[in-house]
């Protein structure tokens, strides 16, 4: 076979495989040297929050053992990590006249030179959900846009200042559907509004969630315009957002079930990726949300449009969907896994959400691509094995659901790029290590490495093992492989070779 052909078959040399993590997931020490309190502190402590009463006060300790992480994504030989910088520890009460706070920055600034130093590409998202709990009691946080997005940009102002000469991949936000509608829409994610009274005291989950995503456009949409206008010519990073989204496939042919799986693209994907792609939002969510759905002024739009630079894409698995149903935050959109015979779409994962199908991963990467027409950048996939936290250690790591999860979704990359011609830049396994999982607490573990939560020690599961070795088999090299010698007589016979053929 030519060379030719061959790479054909392989991903880039420099396509960036890792592992991700956030901030509140994995560090714990939330006192620590001068943080300040983010919405998910005390809510996570509130009873009735999590699962399993779990909060954020130790998580994984990564605050402390920063260190031994590295070493674990070392030892994983990985390209890139992902992590992110919680804004309390970087500007303790948040906004853009408060103090920062040198110790934060000496944190992740440490971070990030310890991950250079072993060759790991840093690839920092600036928020992953944890909000100054400052910002949220001063002025309602996301739902005040007039201050939000000035207090937004100026952290990532800061971001830029102190990391962005080392850090050349960012993301503004994670996954804005999930901070808008589980966090003012549902009420399950912090600060946890909702128009039921019997979960929370105040929100209005009919208009709070549209006015939250608004709010996260347009933070987004300014913070990368002054990335592009005062830093990327000295630093030369890139930077855009990564959005949440699975597959919507439709339940059957019915008309009203392919219209279905559009509709819920539009509501999961298109609200936030049709106006920072396009420039406006997706026509259904104005048909199904009237006057409740904000409007941008000509001169913000103008700074939406084109905000992002690349697409960043965390997704996890497929919906079959059926017309129907008054659930707006799914676009009135029935999910199922369950196929009109009967049979499941795929192996049940922990998490009622979740399952495994690899086809719809790459049925996703085509759909983005050809829509938004935009490299992408998958920045989570990931899969929550059922039980896992039951069973004993040396079980948990024979993680072959997860295994099994993951061959769907490396194959589907791969055949995304190599038959289907889709511009892919990354791949990142959530996650690095079992941790906080939100409202579900620790009861559901999405890591590759195990942790035991009584002794903070990290084991590799087969998933690690799995990942780890499919991109080195399936990324092409730097150099052209070295010719093979056994050992010491080999090596001794390819001297000899050499000095015949000089
Ligand atoms: C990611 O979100 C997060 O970025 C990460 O922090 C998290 O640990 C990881 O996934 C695993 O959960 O039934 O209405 O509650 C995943 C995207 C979108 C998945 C919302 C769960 C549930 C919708 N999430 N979805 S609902």
């Amino acid at each position: 076979m030519s060379s030719v052909a061959l790479s054909k078959n392989k991903l880039p040399k420099d396509f960036l495989w890792g592992f991700a993590t956030a901030s509140f997931q994995i560090e714990g020490s939330l006192d620590a040297d001068g943080r300040g309190k983010s919405i998910w502190d005390d809510f996570s402590r509130q009873p009735g929050k999590t699962l399993d009463g779990g909060n954020g006060d130790v998580a994984t300790d990564s605050y402390n053992r920063w260190k031994e992480d590295i070493d674990l994504l070392v030892s994983y030989g990985v390209k890139s990590y992902r992590f992110s910088i919680a804004w309390s520890r970087i500007i303790p009460l948040g906004g853009r006249n408060d103090p920062v706070n040198e110790s934060g920055i000496q944190f992740y600034s440490t971070i990030i030179d310890t991950l250079l130093a072993k060759g790991i590409t840093p690839f920092v998202t600036i928020y992953h959900w944890d909000l100054p709990q400052a910002l949220d009691d001063r002025y309602g946080g996301w739902l005040n846009k007039e201050e939000i997005v000035p207090d937004f940009v100026n952290y990532a102002k800061v971001c830029f200042e102190r990391f962005g000469d080392r850090v050349k991949y960012w993301l503004t936000f994670n996954e804005p559907w999930c901070i808008s509608i589980l966090g003012y829409g549902r009420g399950v994610f912090a600060p946890g509004h909702s128009s039921d009274r019997n979960r929370s005291p105040v929100g209005d989950s009919a208009t709070e969630p549209w006015i939250v995503g608004h709010s996260v456009i347009l933070a987004h949409a300014y913070a990368s315009k002054l990335y592009r206008e005062q830093f990327k010519q000295a630093q030369g990073g890139q930077i855009g957002i990564t959005l949440n989204g699975d597959w919507m496939m439709p339940y059957d042919d019915a008309p009203e079930n392919i219209e279905a799986a559009q509709h819920a693209l539009d509501v999961a994907i298109g609200w936030f990726a049709d106006p920072i792609y396009l420039g406006h939002y997706p026509e259904y969510l104005g048909v199904m949300l009237g006057d409740r759905l904000p409007v941008f002024t000509p001169e913000e739009l103008a700074v939406v449009k084109g905000s992002s630079e690349f697409y960043g894409m965390n997704t996890y698995t497929t919906n079959l969907c059926k017309a129907g149903g008054d659930d707006e935050f799914q676009g009135k959109v029935q999910y199922t896994f369950t196929r009109p015979d009967g049979t499941q779409l795929g192996t049940q994962a922990h998490c009622a959400w979740l399952q495994d199908y690899g086809p719809g991963f790459r049925d996703l990467l085509n759909y983005l691509w050809k829509r938004y027409g935009k490299a992408i950048y998958v920045t989570e996939n990931g899969f929550a094995v059922k039980d896992e936290t039951s069973k004993p250690i040396e079980e948990a790591l024979s993680d072959h659901d997860r295994v099994h999860y993951f061959q769907g979704t490396t194959s589907a990359l791969l055949a995304a790029v190599a038959e289907d011609g889709v511009d892919i830049r990354s791949y990142f396994a959530w996650s690095l290590l079992d941790n906080f999982e939100w409202a579900d607490g620790y009861t559901t573990r999405f890591g590759v490495t195990y942790v035991d939560y009584d002794n903070q020690k990290r084991y590799p599961k087969d998933s690690a093992r799995f990942i780890c070795q499919w991109f080195k088999d399936n990324v092409e090299k730097d150099e052209p492989p070295a010719p093979r010698r056994k050992g010491p007589l080999a090596a001794l016979a390819a001297r000899l070779v050499n000095a015949v053929k000089a």
